[in-house]
């Protein structure tokens, strides 16, 4: 019987049947080419055998956070993973660089929360990518907007109403984890083995909510500058941690971008006012710029819809539709964007 870490065997099934001589864990740190894994002894160190690293195609194909693996422990207080168990979830996004490739964060999660502060970092666009990688990855989120403490109540109200004003079904949580303000709701959230994680752009204070909710410093989390009220980021890893009440959660590394892989089904679950719409759309391949008879248009022209966010559902699909390109249409579309920025460049008017 395995009960650690949320392990079930409905969501979960084991190889039947189980190898001889191996084990279950569940990933709770990746590092470059080796993991961190927690099983019923404890913490153990861990690499991939061959046939993982040569026969993937992908990034996939690797052992992630939250993933349960299937593993040999050698003689050196060592494992070799063999196997990942299917996933029941998976947090993607393009991989950062020039290759288009994709990059899992974790795996296995039920529920995502999606911090973001109200200074400098507030952004109704960089939320709709975070929601677009969660329900695209089958996860629900929960929106966290955190530090709190830095503002008047009236300008929390009113960030949370712009939320709201964008995402009418999702859950928002205003926090503080200087002043605890809204951690009750969010620890009333934490059901036993289940899996959590939390997204946002570095400095959000990701790592220090989750530290009130473990309620001890696990995670180093730089001092609070008296100066500027605002503090670094300072979380050099992942992790996976278990609270008392047997919930799982995984903190993620801050990220600068969060570029969208092929993310179609999440783009239907964020924009799906855009979506229901867009059935009325005069032109079934209507992109919703500019043909005429286009209830997209229509909604944002009587005030049903924000321009704001019909422009960024545009943007995100784009992104997702070129990642899904092949390497040839990708290459024509550059192509003709290159043409056609020489060409704006020859036409402008020169100084005189
Ligand atoms: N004023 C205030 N500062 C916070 C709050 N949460 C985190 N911080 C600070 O913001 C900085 C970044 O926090 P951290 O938890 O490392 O963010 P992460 O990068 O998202 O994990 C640290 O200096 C924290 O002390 C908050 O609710 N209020
Ligand atoms: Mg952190
Ligand atoms: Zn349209």
């Amino acid at each position: 019987m395995i009960s650690f870490l949320g392990y079930n065997d409905k969501d979960f099934p084991l190889p039947d049947p189980m190898p001889e001589g191996m084990l279950i864990g569940r990933v709770v740190e990746e590092h470059r080419g080796h993991y961190f894994v927690m099983y019923e002894k404890g913490l153990i160190e861990a690499g991939v055998t061959g046939k993982i690293i040569h026969t993937s195609e992908s990034k996939e194909a690797f052992p992630a956070v939250g993933d349960w693996v299937v593993m040999a422990i050698s003689d050196k207080n060592q494992a070799l993973i063999h196997d990942i168990l299917p996933r029941k979830t998976v947090l993607r996004r393009r991989a950062s660089g020039k290759i288009i490739a994709e990059q899992v964060i974790a795996v296995n999660i039920d529920i995502a929360f999606v911090v973001m502060s109200g200074d400098e970092n507030f952004s109704l666009n960089r939320l709709e990518r975070y929601l677009t990688i969660i329900y695209n990855g089958g996860i629900i989120p929960i929106i966290i907007l955190n530090k709190t403490d830095l503002f008047t109540k009236a300008e929390v109200d009113i960030q949370v109403l712009e939320i709201k004003k964008r995402h009418l079904g999702v859950t928002v949580v205003w926090t503080s984890a200087m002043t605890e303000e809204g951690l009750n709701f969010v620890h009333k959230t934490l059901l036993p083995g289940k899996t959590y994680c939390f997204v946002g752009s570095s400095g959000v204070g990701k790592s220090s909510l989750i530290n009130r909710l473990i309620g001890e410093q696990r995670q180093y989390v730089k001092e609070i500058s008296a100066a500027t009220a605002k503090g670094q980021h300072a979380t050099t890893y992942r992790e996976l941690i278990e609270l008392d009440n047997g919930s799982l959660l995984i903190d993620t590394p801050g990220m600068r971008e969060v570029g969208l892989v092929a993310a179609d089904a999440g783009l239907e679950e964020t924009f799906a006012d855009i979506i229901t719409l867009a059935q009325n759309c005069r032109f079934s391949d209507c992109t919703h710029s500019n043909e005429p008879g286009c209830a997209v248009i229509a909604a944002c022209k009587a005030g049903n819809l924000q321009v704001e966010k019909l422009d960024n559902y545009l943007r995100l699909k784009r992104e997702s539709d070129y990642f899904q390109m092949d390497t040839y249409e990708r290459r024509q579309k550059d192509k003709t964007f290159a043409k056609m920025v020489k060409e704006f460049k020859r036409n402008k008017p020169k100084k005189t």
